[in-house]
């Protein structure tokens, strides 16, 4: 039986730079998640114009309350008319998974649960973002939509029925709805297949190559242990944190060298192995070190770009390449090499979408860690480690040896991020608005000796639908390529969290091996001067340097 359950709007139910994120107690209150699915239903459709039943991928990165809400989706679309559901074994898929099936199937897009690199565990967050058919992010657009949906609703449909079987696999009836269980792991590592020369990785792990993979108990773990352990023949254990568990272990599954740590460890150790890896909670983003050398995700995106055409996939060469304002310019400069179109998007994947539906670039990358390619619509940590290991089969020289190659031949782009967690959002506001009305006056000014060239709070006009995007943050450029950029984070829960991107380019052929922090330390103290940051906030030190 379907009833509809009288509710009332939710204030602050807005969608940031990756869907809904909330603390899980807050999620699992009375009619929040229920609303809020509504909303998408409301807005995306159920049934199409002529009343057919829709399609939709449903999974998530396994935390706490993942199983709960995954079988009130179910119902809810059941009572909202959709004809079918293809959810992954135990509710789980990663992002970059959820993707795929959506254009595998060619569904009518997909529903994932995740706060991706946010802890989870009923205390911590929980996470729920819609994707389109093309398997990438809902557009602003539609997610500002569906936020002005639950800002009017006023009921929601829901079946009455009792859980299905999600652990297994196979077809399952819901109130005249199917629900196909899936494995969630075949059907993404057959498209790795594909793309990559498995032949050549087979013989690299048997010829003796180590490497660690960190999935940090969050969704990575059977996908990373049945490619690299059982399709590439990686030694058994190569995998650590393998199992995907409701508290992740307790783990932040942030791929950085501060949550991170054990991998970091291990891998500037006197036993580390050749490669290593980690990645985020829902499997999007990824984290590459070599043995005594950390890959700054910018370099690994220019590196990706300057070499991807060593793997099968990507043997024709690129279209070109895409980036996130914060993200450093090297992936430019390969760009720049290579002949190929370059593009500066707002942070966020969901900006990635049309440029690769249009065909216009084939990479993209942001400098959270995040790399992906057009073969799926999200951004893809196994994906981007996969297309490393290629290109350690190939070139057979060492992450340290590749990375001291790549500057040579284009210079490099010192770069870090310094994060100021848990602000007081009003604090956070008002740093950011005192130095948006500053920025007129910012050009001319000479800060640590360096002139300031430009300065704005970058607008962003999608080049294929024309939609604007205004204050995606602040930008300030010096002469001779230093640069400083400011902006709120999208995704956490608590307070505001400053993020501050800093970066200087060095030409060579001198001045390429200083450690990023001290390369950089005159933009940091510009940075500080610049933005009040300590007079604001309070903080002189950052809590996260990636
Ligand atoms: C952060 C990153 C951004 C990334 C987003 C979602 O957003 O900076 O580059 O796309 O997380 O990643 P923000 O607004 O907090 O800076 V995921 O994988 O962790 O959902
Ligand atoms: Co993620």
């Amino acid at each position: 039986m379907i009833t509809t359950i009288a509710t009332q709007p939710i204030a602050g139910q807005k969608p940031g730079t990756s869907g809904l994120r909330k603390k899980t107690p807050v999620f699992m209150g009375r009619h929040y998640l229920e609303n809020f699915v509504q909303a998408i239903f409301d807005v995306v459709g159920a049934r199409s114009e002529n009343g057919a039943g829709k399609t939709f991928v449903l999974g998530g990165d396994g935390r706490y309350f993942n199983d709960r809400a995954a079988q009130v989706i179910c119902r809810m679309a059941a009572a909202n008319g959709a004809h079918r559901v293809i959810v992954g074994q135990g509710a789980l898929l990663s992002t970059p998974a959820a993707s795929h099936l959506i254009r595998l199937h060619q569904t009518d897009g997909g529903i994932i649960l995740s706060a991706s690199h946010n802890p989870g565990g009923p205390d911590e967050d929980f996470g729920i973002k819609f994707n389109m058919p093309n398997g990438g992010p809902a557009p602003e657009g539609v997610t500002e939509a569906m936020y002005q949906r639950t800002t009017e609703i006023t009921d929601y449909k829901m079946l009455e029925a009792q859980d299905i079987d999600l652990s297994v696999i196979g077809r399952h009836d819901l109130g005249g709805m199917i629900v196909d269980v899936v494995d969630p792991v075949a059907d993404y590592a057959d498209l790795m297949e594909t793309l990559f020369d498995f032949d050549a990785l087979r013989a690299l792990f048997a010829g003796g190559f180590r490497m660690r993979m960190d999935s940090m108990c969050a969704v990575t773990g059977p996908y990373a242990v049945e490619i690299l352990e059982n399709r590439l023949g990686a030694a058994r254990g190569t995998v650590t944190h393998a199992a995907p568990l409701p508290d992740f272990g307790g783990m932040h599954p942030d791929p950085n060298p501060t949550w991170a740590h054990e991998l970091m460890a291990e891998m500037m150790g006197d036993a580390a192995p050749d490669f290593g890896a980690a990645s985020d909670g829902d499997g999007d983003r990824n984290m590459v070190v070599g043995r005594g050398v950390y890959v700054s995700p910018s370099d690994s995106l220019a590196v990706l770009a300057a070499n991807a055409h060593l793997a099968p996939g990507y043997a024709r060469g690129l279209a070109g390449v895409a980036r996130s304002m914060p993200t450093s310019a090297a992936a430019d400069r390969v760009a720049d090499a290579l002949g190929i179109a370059r593009y500066e998007t707002p942070t966020g994947w969901k900006f990635f979408g049309n440029l690769l539906d249009a065909g216009k670039v084939t990479l993209c990358g942001e400098e959270s860690f995040g790399t992906g390619s057009d073969h799926v619509r999200e951004k893809d940590g196994l994906w981007a480690i996969l297309l490393w290991l290629n290109i350690l089969a190939v070139r057979k020289q060492s992450v340290a040896e590749i990375l001291t190659d790549h500057w040579a031949t284009y210079g490099r782009n010192y770069y870090s991020r310094h994060d100021f967690e848990a602000i007081a959002s009003d604090r956070a506001e008002a740093l950011m608005a005192a130095l948006r009305d500053s920025l007129a006056s910012l050009p001319g000014q000479v800060v640590e000796g360096m002139t300031i060239a430009a300065a704005d709070d970058f607008a962003y006009t999608d080049p294929v639908d024309g939609a604007v995007s205004l204050k995606q943050g602040v930008r300030i450029l010096f002469a001779g390529g230093s640069r400083i950029v400011l902006r709120l984070s999208g995704t956490g829960t608590e307070g505001a969290t400053l993020r501050v991107y800093l970066e200087r380019y060095a030409p060579g052929p001198d001045g390429l091996d200083l450690d990023p922090q001290d390369a950089l330390a005159p933009v940091i103290r510009a940075a500080h001067a610049l933005a009040r940051l300590a007079e604001f906030t309070g903080r002189t030190e950052p809590n996260v340097v990636t």
